[in-house]
């Protein structure tokens, strides 16, 4: 059915008598009659997580996405209408693979196609437009393209191929595993082509190039890494204007990266397999035929190149004798080169399209600071920790060897590495010729703030630009906006981002320097919703939750970090395997998209029942990490390095236990399965009641243990205290705070939880406390011992004693970054009141320390902003509310009998349930903040 419209029109509109209107300064209490033109069309229409007009798209059903235009007249919709055509021009003549029709609906975003499912390499365009009060319906929004990847296995006419010497029959040594690979394959082009696509994975990374040009400056690490045993993922790149009449010859390189290196401490198993390339190339002729080039044994291979070896962890060796001008042209000779071998494809390890963004070089450091330089060796400071690797150009002398290595801090002036324990994150070039080389490393990252180069032309003096700091993370869209008037606190803010960009690296990192750099479950766990006010990583995290459930086995365990390297710790840990319902529950909660809940649903049930498994009578006893690195740890054992924290393990199991049933049992609700509801809310009730029998007294003692903050934390955030001992158990917290000097003692779990639970309890006093404080445990100590990004410990460094005797010193794993969720929660008080923001509380928690804030977060609806000032306790707040929702402002701190809001002052002002608009905002805050 289509419904035909007219693009203009003109009708009037009755302005509700809404006490607070939209924007204007005008007394919107007295109905208006306004003349107005036709609703914009929806804009920002965006497919799956997020992805404008994506190429090579993995889903068949796709969820379609769009906004209201912020200037639009439309400020709720009431129902929409999605189409799909092969072309755009189909659109006219309503030749459409799919119509919704008019759905009466509030909904803009997740919402799914209908039609028969897409294939791989289609593409289509698609249109939406909606309809708002009074019925008006808007224009037809510009159609949006997207083109689908190879979906299936058997779309591969191409082989995995490799260099013959590296078949695992041949026993190849650990050199030859990991020596790069180089293939070239020319082909020849006799028709005008109308389009050509490149698909390509690999197991390990690929480089790929056409015509003596890198296929992409920007990706780097491709494809990325999720468990190879079951899924690798391809990408597809745009070939059409690459490719020429004539001879053409495609080329890649490859190394063995996650798919083949070492992980932890695997020294004897470094390199354990050969890196596998699988490429196919489909140009499509004028004429409508198809050519494919897929990978197999008429490509050449050769391990005679210039990048001797890559490492993950320790660095890439490139020796310029071995540079093979030309490899990527045609007119390269390549008779020494190899036949390449060729593998099929296995049944049970699907390709798929790569379904987040790949790494990709984002932004380019400058050095800061020639920090010293003795004979040939010069130390550079980039003022930032980050993530990448350096571009160096420096004078070198023909068979001296340059060495790079990497450096997170300096220890009393000296470049130190012992926090990177066992990797050796260093790059070497041996140069052949005297003069200025330019090399960057390919194969290999690492995670510093100073490089120490060695070996180049002393003759020379080194400068600034002999280095640049390439910074590459999973590429998204960032968008931390958080400011206050607090210089300490917007650094912590730009530490916490620098933190999530360096350990966004394809999947969630702990730390990005180290011989670890794994996916960590825990750190994965508290992070995941701070990131999403900070970044566009809805599709990051989606993506990984597929790992997740991947590695999840049979019983519903799921590994430490994900993807899974068997190594010596086998047993998963309560707070850590909870990633399982954690993130699904906090993603949809964000986002509103039912689907992340409908794809894990079954993880979150197959980790509850692992719980159950775990318990005893409902006490959990599941090995635990406890509440990692929680400061001062007491009552040490022999060899015990306190590093688990004080919290009774089984107590921390219990409540991860009751709070992955209560998230199953909320998600059971959303898809409506009632009858697992009702079991889960069963099952909680037991677990809550064993809580508080098993560990606690009738005043919250506990029976046996040390108190900590984070048992009362999880007690409260959980809600796992019968409703009449809140009180009690609030302030048992306020004690141990108070006890310790107004200090946090919290760990990994407790941190998060901190902030949630005392706004909650009206104590946002007690955070601010802790967040201004200057002494360790504290944000500000990393930040007065010079961190640029968060660290592990709260102690990892200082610039008095240098690196923690302890060991375990990153200075970049994000965990303690979880405080950035309160920048908007708190300060700023952006709050979904309903899954995706449909409805929002803006709640801002003003303190003495601060005088201002502002900041935006951008819903699914659009972007909600709020800036507040409260300089002599006079409240000048200004609140964006997004097309689409409704806003609830709380301030409870504020006298409203001096409150203005649009200039009205009004005795019975009411702000819940306001309209989208801006608001400007004018009150009196009732005495000390306090
Ligand atoms: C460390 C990791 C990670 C933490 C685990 C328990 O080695 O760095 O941050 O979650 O151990």
């Amino acid at each position: 059915m289509l419904i035909k419209t007219k693009s203009i029109k003109k009708y009037s509109v009755l302005l509700s008598a809404l006490m607070l209107s939209a924007c204007t300064e005008s007394k919107p209490t007295v109905p208006q009659v306004i003349e107005s033109t036709a609703q914009m069309a929806p804009v920002e229409l965006t497919i799956g997580e997020g992805f404008n007009e994506p190429l090579g798209y993995y889903e068949s059903q796709p969820r379609f996405s769009w906004k209201i235009a912020k200037n639009s007249d439309l400020n709720t919709q009431t129902a929409y209408q999605i189409q799909v055509a092969e072309q755009a021009e189909f659109f006219e003549n309503n030749e459409l693979l799919w119509d919704s029709d008019k759905v009466l609906s509030d909904d803009t975003s997740w919402i799914q196609y209908q039609g028969t499912p897409l294939s791989s390499r289609q593409k289509v365009y698609w249109r939406v437009r909606n309809w708002g009060k009074n019925d008006l319906i808007s224009d037809w929004s510009e159609p949006k393209a997207f083109e689908l990847g190879l979906l299936n296995n058997n779309d591969w006419q191409a082989q995995w191929i490799g260099h013959p010497d590296t078949q695992l029959d041949k026993t190849p040594s650990q050199a030859l595993l990991a020596t790069p690979q180089y293939f070239r394959k020319t082909f020849s082009v006799k028709k005008d082509i109308i389009k050509a696509r490149l698909y390509i994975s690999a197991k390990g990374l690929f480089k790929p190039f056409i015509n003596n040009a890198a296929v992409s400056n920007e990706d780097v690490m491709t494809p990325g890494w999720t468990p190879y045993a079951q899924r690798i993922e391809s990408l597809t790149y745009d070939l059409t204007n690459h490719i020429k009449p004539g001879e053409n010859v495609i080329a890649a390189s490859l190394a063995g990266g996650w798919y083949a290196g070492r992980a932890f401490d695997q020294h004897e198993q470094d390199h354990r397999k050969p890196a596998r390339l699988l490429a196919q190339l489909e140009v499509t002729y004028a004429d409508g035929n198809t050519q494919i080039i897929p990978s197999d044994t008429s490509w050449s291979v050769t391990q005679n190149g210039p990048i001797r070896f890559a490492s993950i962890y320790d660095g890439e060796r490139y020796q310029q004798s071995m540079e093979m001008p030309g490899w990527t042209t045609t007119n390269f000779e390549d008779k020494s080169w190899k036949t390449a071998i060729a593998e099929p494809l296995e049944q049970n390890v699907k390709i798929v399209p790569k379904r987040h963004a790949p790494i990709r070089i984002t932004e380019q450091l400058p050095v800061k600071e020639i920090v010293g330089v003795k004979g040939d060796v010069a130390i550079f400071d980039f003022g930032q920790n980050m993530v990448g690797v350096p571009k160096i150009k420096i004078p070198v002398i023909a068979g001296k060897k340059v060495k790079i290595r990497f450096a997170e801090a300096l220890h009393k002036g000296e470049f130190y590495t012992d926090n990177y324990r066992s990797a050796e994150s260093t790059d070497y070039y041996l140069p052949n010729k005297t003069g200025e080389i330019e090399y960057q490393p390919t194969y290999t990252y690492h995670g510093y703030r100073y490089i120490e180069i060695s070996g180049f032309d002393e003759n020379k003096q080194p400068e600034k630009s002999w280095a640049t700091a390439m910074v590459q993370h999973s590429d998204m869209a960032l968008h931390a906006s958080f400011e206050s008037s607090h210089d300490k606190l917007n650094k912590l803010s730009s530490n916490i981002v620098w933190g999530m960009r360096s350990n966004f690296y394809d999947i969630p990192l702990d730390c990005p320097q180290r011989d670890e750099r794994l996916g960590w479950t825990g750190d994965a766990q508290v992070f995941a919703t701070p990131s999403m006010y900070m970044g566009d990583v809805y599709a990051f995290w989606s993506a990984w939750l597929q790992s997740v459930r991947e590695e999840q086995n049979s019983e519903g365990k799921v590994p430490l970090y994900i993807p899974f390297i068997d190594w010596k710790i086998k047993w998963t840990s309560s707070g850590w395997g909870d990633v399982a319902t954690i993130i699904p529950w906090e993603l949809y909660t964000i986002t509103g998209d039912k689907t992340i809940l409908a794809d894990n649903y079954d993880m979150m049930q197959g980790w509850v029942n692992y719980h159950q498994k775990k318990s005893d009578k409902f006490i959990s006893n599941m090995m635990t990490f406890g509440d990692w690195l929680q400061p001062y740890p007491t009552n040490l054992k022999d060899g015990d390095n306190g590093n688990r924290g004080n919290t009774d393990f089984n107590l921390i199991g219990t409540a991860y236990f009751a709070h992955s049933v209560e998230l199953t049992k909320q998600a059971a609700q959303v898809l409506n399965k009632p009858q697992d509801h009702k079991e889960l809310s069963l099952l909680h009730d037991k677990i809550k009641q064993a809580f508080n029998q098993h560990f606690f007294d009738e005043q919250l003692n506990l029976k046996q243990g040390v108190e900590t903050q984070t048992t009362y934390l999880l007690g409260l955030a959980y809600n796992l205290f019968p409703q009449n001992k809140r009180d009690l158990a609030v302030d048992k917290l306020l004690a141990l705070i108070e006890e310790a000097d107004s200090h946090l003692r919290t760990g990994f779990l407790g941190t998060p939880l901190l902030t949630q639970v005392l706004q909650d309890v009206g104590r946002s006093d007690v955070i601010y406390d802790l967040l201004f404080k200057e002494t360790y445990p504290s944000w500000f100590y990393s930040i007065n011992n010079g961190a640029t990004t968060t660290w592990e410990r709260w102690n990892s460094y200082s610039i008095e004693d240098g690196f923690n005797p302890q060991g375990m010193n990153s200075l970049n794993h994000y965990a303690y970054g979880t405080i950035s969720r309160w920048f908007y929660e708190g300060i700023l008080g952006i709050k979904p009141a309903k899954p995706g923001f449909k409805e929002i509380n803006i709640e801002p928690q003003f303190g003495d320390q601060l005088t201002q804030a502002n900041g935006s977060y951008t819903t699914p609806q659009g972007e909600v902003s709020v800036s507040w000032n409260t300089k002599g306790n006079q409240l000048v707040m200004d609140v964006v509310v997004p097309k689409n929702t409704v806003a609830n402002i709380i301030l409870p701190t504020v006298d409203v009998t001096k409150l203005s809001v649009n200039g009205d002052i009004s005795t019975d002002m009411n702000l819940s349930n306001i309209q989208p608009g801006e608001y400007h905002i004018r009150g009196n805050i009732k005495g000390n903040l306090k």
